[in-house]
């Protein structure tokens, strides 16, 4: 991305946090468009992660944000995505990716807050956690209404935190992990490479990315409320362009490739089956429902953009 196309990034995100929100009947407390998008990963948390539908859901939830994004605040480019193994490759330190950048990216970390035992139960060495204190997203320019609880019926206006955690980036945003996930034969091994296992034993690129700039208290580490912080759709953006890299591999058949619980954790499908083509997903008054096939082809379905 070039500077105009950064800058109009972030400026339409802002914009979308000046227009007001179109699914406070169901998401009460969101005052924002923005919030409607943070609010219906919210609602919908519990629903949308460790099950085979989460690949698809974030990208339905990805390409509707860009929609909003284009239609609502003039914004003429595509979602961008952070390849974030460019920057563990630089040898740089986190806080000098160009993506933190307080001129051209998304701003820096928060200032230092320190945490008891009990606060940060898996001993992550983080070095944030307040409010981000430069770039386009500091309060009050950037007002976030959702969360940090799952409740979606309160409006709770706070500033966006960042906790880096420099040592997880380190371990789980590298290019080694990319082609082990890459390498999966089918799709539910794919999916379950992405997601692995919710510990940070094991190294991952979803959990990689979210924990390695929400450290303990970032935004994006809550999990309900993780699209809080503008470079959540960044982080998915790329897992979704790995998800398409990994499907043109074998256009025809990995299109049509899905499977994975449709309860959380299941799997072995003892609460119930796998989702398959048919398995209906929504987003609330976000976006209308629609089944897994439409979602599987990047240009097809309801869907239509592509990665440079
Ligand atoms: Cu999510």
């Amino acid at each position: 991305m070039n500077m105009t196309e950064k800058k109009a990034y972030t400026d339409a995100v802002l914009c979308l946090t000046k227009k007001p929100s179109k699914a406070h009947c169901t998401i009460k407390g969101a005052k924002s468009r923005y919030d409607d998008f943070q609010g219906i990963h919210s609602a919908q948390t519990d629903f949308i992660h460790w099950v085979g539908h989460f690949l698809p859901w974030h990208r339905y939830h990805l390409a509707t944000f860009e929609k909003a994004l284009r239609e609502e605040c003039e914004y003429k480019y595509g979602l961008p995505y952070w390849d974030w193994t460019i920057d563990t490759k630089s040898g740089k330190r986190m806080d000098d990716w160009p993506v933190f950048d307080a001129a051209t990216g998304l701003g820096g970390n928060g200032p230092f807050i320190p945490l008891t035992k009990k606060e940060n139960p898996f001993g992550l060495i983080r070095t944030g956690g307040g409010c981000v204190r430069d770039g386009p997203f500091t309060w009050p320019n950037f007002v976030l209404n959702l969360g940090p609880t799952k409740d979606t019926s309160k409006t709770n206006p706070h500033c966006l935190t960042r906790d880096f955690a420099p040592t997880l980036a380190a371990f789980n945003l590298l290019e080694s992990v990319v082609d082990e996930t890459m390498s999966q034969p089918d799709f539910g091994s794919f999916t379950r490479r992405v997601e692995s296992v919710p510990s940070f034993t094991v190294p991952t690129i979803h959990g990689g990315g979210h924990f390695s700039v929400g450290g303990v208290l970032g935004s994006i580490s809550n999990a309900y409320n993780s699209p809080a912080d503008p470079i959540f759709w960044l982080h998915h953006a790329n897992l979704d362009r790995i998800w398409w890299n990994w499907q043109k591999q074998m256009i025809w058949s990995r299109t049509q490739d899905i499977s994975g619980p449709i309860v959380p954790f299941d799997y072995e499908n003892k609460a119930a089956g796998n989702v398959t083509l048919d398995f209906k997903v929504n987003l609330g008054e976000v976006g209308a429902e629609v089944q897994l096939w439409e979602l599987m082809h990047i240009q097809e379905g309801v869907l239509c953009y592509d990665y440079i």
